[in-house]
């Protein structure tokens, strides 16, 4: 397999100005005619890429192209001596979208034709430049049998449709804006929809469409209020109005990714559109919003302002995501929202960052491109689009963008296109910001203070170090925001009035204007910042709103940790003390148990979570944060050796403890936070609904008769899917005859909605049951589970992989089963088989007994036959 470098990237040869495609479908075939206007770059063949395409004709100018004039192998087609000027190219390609298991490029799901191009799908489509600096206007012209595929759908604005003979019919689209392959999508298929409109604040009138098979139509209610929510957001945040007269959604059930951003036709998959009260949870609900806002917001951060090359992917991703966060906090809780966010980065980013396939947020590299759809390209890059908010402020954020938008509208651009704007925008400079771009590995930052009484300074002195990764052993020091707060003894924000660094006295605030929270600009090794005029010793609130993706490492004692966890004005700093409390605390029980010492509970740590229970003016969705302990492979990333039974051990041994010394208050959470109203999506019952399940869980764990039957009480009398389900989760904690019941009333409840029976496989999958690969074996046998659907593969055998105690088992058992699946998928699907495949990549972290039992599974997929260069690229990384 050949790996492609970001510094070998060169404009494209030729120039695509108009493209004209016409798909006629069919059950055994489907053809395709792509006429081409291309406009001559550089005297060179033209080389065009090509996938699993059956080459009928190529003519230029309309004449039919000699053998002689052009060569096709399995990824290429090329013209050797394309006439000079501009000229009419047109390609007729056979493909067959029903036997297309890849889910990239046309391929059938549920009888119904759709695509997936990006990154590079369209190659499977037609040939084509396919790279996204190729840019060009499209039409699309689709027939297709009228009884089989009453929709017809492609970009843009629908120009014509009309009937054909032999019961067939047409429509013919045309997308007014210039766009790269990757934003091409068809749809055919019999769908109903939702429409709705939105009018825009220049007054024009947008049709909104939902499409999904008619009886699912009554659970795309919450997708279009999120719709109509993300397009008034985005004028109203960024002044950034939608562009033609029609949106349109459509829900698939087999998709490789969560959902799809193609100009004016995004593609989602069923999960992330469909959801009732009954059938889906508030996390559901909350991901439906976020999600339809990511895949709109691309309209302008993507679509009309797209990528150079895919090594820029973060361009588009790390700044989407950036929005769809905001536009969720927005809408719902700020800090909630915040604490969720990093939450996703530690669980998922940090252990990427610091494994084999650590990569910067613009990567250097690949073999194949869909490997790079990370945490990294998405999660850290979006904290590096933070960064500038912090820096430049809101307003100076928006000018930034303002000035992104005049510069580069209708352009596909680079990272440090953005940058530019964003510092032109407010005539600053960011020193070496751009290493955010091209080092990867999560720095490190230590922080040690000191205070002087006879000087009333106080000091903050930072280092920082930046771990190697593969290819990159030394790295240079990087731009770190570091926003800080002192809080005084009675737990209040002291005033900062000045600050000294590095020579320069920097004054912060006037009488009238008084500052509690300032942002250091951390650039060196080693720097420290000195504030003026703190008449008391005060408790440093550090990385406040966590303003840069770092780990920090702060010399603060448990009491300042307690105090922040009670007193902090940054909602966020207060549940990060608390976490940072308790990871201190599971890794020295985790070192207790290792050395079989008998596990004791520091009462302080009780004390502190009963005080946060019981604090009724915190917000209830908050608590529920506070109170849930760091997961176990948060600290296992924390292990020089990760010990998943160890850690395991004691984060159940926490849980119980926790549950019985608090049960009362637990007890009343629960009983205080039902209700009987009519299920809501917003905070307030979301929340209530989080304080109550979390508190729920806790009890359960103590695998006694009473919270038994409160939990079984729970789950019989939940009228929606939030309460029901987390009163299932409770009750299979514990191996025995009513986690059994309980989970097969819930599957003949629910067995003809298979997005719940997802949820079912999920829960069982991750379980810490012992021995529960066994059980995950069977259901891959399940009449309901099916491989060649991406959903329960992520469901079962991705959640498998979350389990640290199952997957780790001792006995290999788990990596077996891995092994043995991801051989099978990649036949099917390679873009999935390589997720799953992912999970192996950090073996080196364990024990060397473990060790070699995942070497050898990832040796034996490596040396596979007909291995795919996605699960080759991500197997062999792990290997090297
Ligand atoms: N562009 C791929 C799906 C997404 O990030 O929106
Ligand atoms: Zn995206």
């Amino acid at each position: 397999p050949k790996e492609i470098f970001l510094k070998d990237y060169r404009k494209p040869d030729y120039l695509f100005d108009k493209v004209d495609l016409q798909f006629q479908l069919g059950e055994e075939k489907t053809i395709v005619t792509t006429k081409i206007v291309v406009s001559p770059g550089v005297e060179a063949p033209l080389v065009l890429h090509g996938c699993d395409l059956k080459l009928l004709s190529i003519k230029v100018n309309g004449t039919e192209l000699k053998g002689e004039e052009y060569t096709v192998d399995s990824r290429h087609l090329t013209v050797s001596t394309p006439p000079a000027g501009v000229f009419n190219l047109e390609i007729v390609t056979e493909i067959y979208p029903q036997l297309n298991t890849s889910l990239e490029g046309l391929y059938k799901s549920t009888g119904n034709f759709c695509t997936q191009c990006e990154a590079e799908g369209f190659r499977k489509i037609t040939y084509f430049q396919d790279r996204p600096d190729v840019m060009a206007k499209y039409t699309c012209r689709i027939e297709a049998d009228k009884t089989l595929y009453p929709v017809l759908l492609s970009n843009g604005n629908l120009i014509e449709q009309g009937d054909l003979e032999d019961g067939k019919h047409f429509a013919l689209w045309e997308d007014p804006f210039k766009k790269p392959s990757y934003l091409f999508a068809l749809v055919a298929g019999q769908l109903g929809c939702r429409e709705d409109s939105f009018v825009t604040c220049s007054g024009r009138n947008v049709t909104l469409r939902i499409w999904t098979p008619a009886q699912d139509l009554p659970k795309t209610a919450h997708a279009m209020y999120s719709l109509k929510a993300a397009m008034q957001w985005d004028e109203e945040v960024f002044g950034l109005e939608y562009d033609l007269d029609l949106f349109n959604i459509v829900v698939v059930p087999d998709f490789n990714m969560g959902a799809m951003e193609n100009k004016s036709l995004n593609i989602f998959q069923s999960r992330l559109v469909l959801a009732s009260p009954e059938t889906a949870t508030d996390g559901d609900y909350a991901a439906i919003l976020g999600v339809v806002g990511h895949e709109y917001f691309h309209n302008w951060t993507g679509n009309r302002v797209t990528c150079r090359d895919w090594f820029q992917l973060t361009l588009k991703e790390g700044l989407t995501v950036f929005r769809d966060q905001e536009f969720s906090s927005d809408l719902g809780c700020r800090t909630v929202k915040r604490i969720a966010d990093v939450s996703k980065l530690r669980i998922y980013q940090f252990p990427q960052d610091a494994g084999p396939m650590a990569h910067p947020i613009r990567p250097h590299s690949y073999i194949k491109m869909d490997n790079f759809y990370t945490v990294t390209v998405y999660e850290k890059g979006a904290e590096v689009v933070r960064m500038y908010k912090t820096m430049f402020g809101a307003s100076g954020f928006r000018k930034g963008m303002d000035l992104y938008f005049q510069r580069h509208d209708g352009q596909a651009v680079t990272c440090e296109d953005f940058y530019a704007a964003m510092c032109d925008a407010n005539n600053a400079q960011l020193p070496h910001f751009l290493q955010w771009y091209s080092q990867a590995g999560t720095p490190t930052v230590k922080v040690s203070s000191s205070y002087d009484p006879s000087s009333q300074t106080f000091s903050l002195k930072f280092s920082q170090e930046v771990p190697p990764t593969p290819g990159q052993p030394v790295k240079e020091p990087m731009f770190i925001p570091v926003a800080v707060g002192l809080v005084d003894s009675t737990g209040k924000d002291m005033p900062l009035t000045s600050v000294y660094s590095d020579g320069t006295l920097q004054t912060l605030a006037s009488d009238d204007k008084p500052v509690f929270t300032t942002v250091l600009q951390f650039k060196k090794k080693e720097e420290e910042f000195i504030f003026e005029n703190i008449p008391e010793k005060p408790v440093p609130s550090l990385l406040r709103g966590y303003s840069a993706p770092v780990r920090l490492d702060s010399d603060l004692s448990e009491s300042d940790l307690f105090f922040l966890l009670a007193n902090d004005s940054d909602e966020f700093n207060r549940w990060e003390a608390g976490q940072v409390l308790a990871r201190k605390l599971m890794l020295s029980l985790v070192a207790d148990f290792q050395q079989q010492k008998t596990l004791v509970l520091n009462p302080k740590f009780v004390d502190g979570l009963r005080s946060i229970l019981r604090n009724t003016s915190l917000d209830k969705e908050f608590i529920a944060k506070a109170i849930t302990l760091p997961g176990q492979g948060e600290i296992m990333d924390m292990m020089a050796v990760a010990d998943p039974d160890a850690v395991h051990a004691v984060r159940n041994f926490i849980k119980k403890e926790l549950a019985l010394q608090l049960k009362d208050d637990l007890l009343a959470a629960v009983a205080s936070n039902r209700s009987s109203e009519a299920y809501m999506f917003n905070h307030n019952s979301m929340a209530r609904r989080a304080l109550k399940n979390t508190c729920l869980a806790y009890l359960a764990s103590l695998n006694e008769p009473d919270v038994t039957e409160l939990a079984l009480h729970e789950y019989k009398t939940a009228t929606n899917m939030t309460e029901q389900f987390a009163a299932l989760l409770a009750l299979s904690q514990n191996p025995g005859k009513v986690r059994d019941d309980a989970l097969l009333d819930f599957y003949n409840q629910w067995q003809n909605d298979y997005l719940v029976v997802s949820k079912w496989f999920a829960l069982q999958a991750t379980s810490d049951i012992p021995g529960n690969v066994v059980n995950v074996q069977k259901l891959l046998s399940h009449p309901a589970f099916d491989m060649r659907n991406p959903n329960k593969v992520y469901s079962l055998i991705g959640g498998f992989c979350g389990s640290p105690v199952n997957f780790h088992a001792k006995d290999g058992s788990g990596y077996k089963f891995l092994g043995e699946v991801v051989l099978q998928l990649d036949k099917i699907n390679p873009q999935v088989a390589s997720r799953m495949v992912s999970a192996f990549s950090r073996w080196r972290r364990y024990d060397e007994n473990r060790q070699a039992l995942a070497k050898a599974q990832l040796e034996m997929i490596v040396s596979a036959n007909g291995l795919s260069e996605n699960v080759y690229e991500i197997a062999s990384k792990s290997l090297a």
